[in-house]
């Protein structure tokens, strides 16, 4: 397993990669060039980025993310070139020894909180909350201006503003579009990617969708076991593979997190995980927890030995933290609290090693 922390570049992160070397074994970042999706990433700003990191004493092999194209999703005519230009950077990506890329095919939204900074009454530190009551009579529009605002000034990861400015026509795009069509389009993607990626050695990792069911009408094919199967199916490779979000998968209940990882990990399907626990408070509510089992409603010590059963070799890392000890940064992904969580998971895995 190769403990890492996503990293959002030297401009646009606050958190010296420095910090990230001197938490005990860590090795490596999950990382990215901050680019709009459909754009050929530029060799020369990878391989700068990537020196940059491995001077630092860390490794770059995982990419997060490569974003696809809104086109690509839609199935319309220019996303010959957006794919054309996708298959370029994987090309890039695997000369420099990249392994893995995670993307995500939810329409439009990527990962979703009605509340960035939700202070956890215990304890007095903050997280990320989802209330699916608080979406009625808010628009995808007014919640994006709520993130803008409530982000600190960072650009979030699925948020960022290009994306948001084009929201309403995108929107607009999508209507009709039933799960099979999105699917569809998946496949299409699938099979002009996936043939490059099997050349050239790297895997794509698929992210599910969050919360784990679909939003604001829009279809979302990527929250389920059963969905996963029909993913697998699109293109049946290993290069087709998986990224395992426990807390994104976990936000449905219904989802057992180490049967899914068991299934998929012993059909070599899993190239990435991400590992947060969650706390459910009532139907479709929740918050972002610390890690520790305890603290949320998963039993980590069972994901985690179903990770060591059934996809030891994959890149981790601990994901979204909470706010504490005062940290001022890009919600979800300050220092502290993900500091604690890679800790805490590598002292589970330590355990299941030795037992
Ligand atoms: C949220 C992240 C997601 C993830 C993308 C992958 O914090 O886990 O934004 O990076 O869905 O494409």
């Amino acid at each position: 397993m190769n403990m890492t922390l996503r990293w959002y570049g030297p401009d646009a992160d606050p958190i010296p990669l420095k910090y990230i070397r001197q938490i005990p074994g860590v090795s490596g970042i999950m990382g990215l060039l901050d680019k709009p999706a459909g754009e050929d990433w530029p060799e020369t700003e990878f391989s700068a980025l990537q020196s940059k990191v491995n001077e630092a004493g860390l490794r770059l092999e995982v990419v997060e993310s490569v974003n696809v194209h809104e086109d690509i999703k839609l199935g319309l005519p220019s996303r010959d070139k957006y794919i054309a230009n996708y298959i370029s950077t994987v090309r890039m990506l695997a000369r420099h020894g990249v392994k893995v890329i995670i993307y995500n095919f939810m329409p439009v939204l990527d990962w979703l909180r009605t509340d960035l900074a939700r202070r956890i009454p215990e304890d007095g530190s903050c997280s990320m909350y989802y209330d699916e009551a608080d979406l009625e009579g808010l628009g995808p529009l007014e919640l994006a201006r709520r993130n803008r605002e409530g982000s600190g000034g960072f650009s979030l990861s699925g948020w960022e503003p290009e994306r948001m400015a084009q929201l309403e026509k995108t929107l607009k795009q999508y209507e009709g579009m039933t799960a099979d069509g999105l699917r569809q389009n998946y496949r299409y993607f699938l099979d002009a990617v996936i043939p490059v990626c099997e050349e050239c050695g790297v895997r794509m990792a698929c992210h599910p969708d969050d919360p784990a069911w679909p939003i604001f009408g829009l279809p979302r094919i990527a929250h389920s076991s059963e969905d996963f199967d029909r993913i697998v199916a699109l293109r049946f490779s290993p290069a087709n593979a998986l990224c395992l979000c426990t807390g994104s998968l976990g936000s449905d209940p219904k989802n057992d997190l180490p049967a899914i990882i068991r299934r998929f990990g012993h059909m070599d399907r899993i190239a990435a995980v991400h590992v947060r626990n969650v706390k459910f408070l009532g139907p479709r509510r929740f918050r972002e927890s610390a890690h520790l089992s305890k603290d949320g409603s998963f039993d980590m010590y069972e994901i985690m030995r179903a990770v060591h059963e059934a996809c030891p070799d994959v890149w981790i890392r601990p994901d979204h933290g909470r706010m504490i000890w005062d940290e001022k940064g890009r919600p979800g992904y300050g220092l502290f609290d993900r500091a604690l969580g890679a800790e805490y998971l590598l002292g589970l895995w330590e355990a299941l090693e030795k037992a």
